[in-house]
């Protein structure tokens, strides 16, 4: 999976991109990164990459120039082809774990991250294929939406995650909320490690786990329940739970 980042903060992108899992990932070469700077594609003396908005009102808004000779020096620079041009904006398509699941089978995705109040829109129409959002609130670049994706698909990516399992085990990535995680020490002033935990039966350990997972996303995120279908096991665990917080 290669990203390419449209930024006018590069540094701030492959800074951050850098560490941790997905600087693993992209040390071996399992996930590529490259940085666009609209500015290096602002041609007048002053490097313009934005301008006041039509129509007037506050802030300024991203020249689409800039944006659209950064994206065509992206999509020359390297095969594959078939890049996914994505605007991150607060108008976009909200990202869940289910959209970044589909995302990951992409060879390769060019996002490109505003600033000001947003970007022309003729650029969008004319340049992105899609809009994804992070939620319903309002950041002041796109940067964070960006390194947030390239996290989240790149522990999607075989080989990336120590263990395979844990994409699989994390929350979301089967529509639950995650249950409860505890390590050493066993026993302290804030509480004991549930018994279930230290007894080694696994198959014990795994119901536990799923009816915590349900039992808290029935307390917290009941529109997840909705989403899902529960298998016959899942059903008995959830009402099991359910029991015992009502009693
Ligand atoms: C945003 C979001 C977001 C809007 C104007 C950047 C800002 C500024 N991006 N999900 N929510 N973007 O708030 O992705 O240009």
């Amino acid at each position: 999976m290669h990203f390419d980042v449209v930024s006018l903060f590069p540094e701030m992108v492959s800074g951050a991109a850098g560490y941790g899992v997905t600087g693993k990932a992209i040390e071996k070469g399992l996930v590529g990164l490259s940085v666009w700077n609209p500015r290096d594609y602002a041609h007048d003396r002053h490097k313009t990459v934005d301008d006041r908005p039509y129509g007037g009102g506050p802030g300024m808004v991203m020249k689409y120039q800039p944006l659209l000779d950064a994206v065509n020096d992206a999509k020359r620079s390297q095969q594959p082809d078939g890049a996914k041009v994505v605007y991150l904006s607060p108008q976009g398509r909200l990202i869940t774990q289910a959209l970044l699941q589909d995302a990951s089978t992409s060879p390769r995705l060019i996002l490109i991250a505003g600033r000001y109040e947003g970007i022309d829109e003729r650029f969008i129409e004319h340049a992105c294929d899609d809009e994804w959002s992070l939620g319903d609130y309002v950041i002041s670049g796109g940067e964070l939406a960006a390194l947030i994706v390239i996290d989240a698909i790149s522990r999607l990516i075989p080989g990336v995650l120590g263990d395979e399992e844990s994409a699989k085990q994390d929350s979301h990535a089967d529509g639950l909320l995650d249950c409860p995680h505890y390590t050493r020490p066993e026993r302290s002033e804030l509480g004991n490690v549930p018994e279930v935990l230290l007894g080694g039966n696994h198959a014990a350990i795994r119901r536990w786990r799923m009816k915590q997972a349900l039992g808290r996303t029935w307390v917290r995120r009941p529109d997840l329940l909705e989403k899902r279908e529960l298998s016959a096991e899942q059903d008995a665990l959830l009402k099991e739970f359910r029991n015992e917080v009502v009693k």
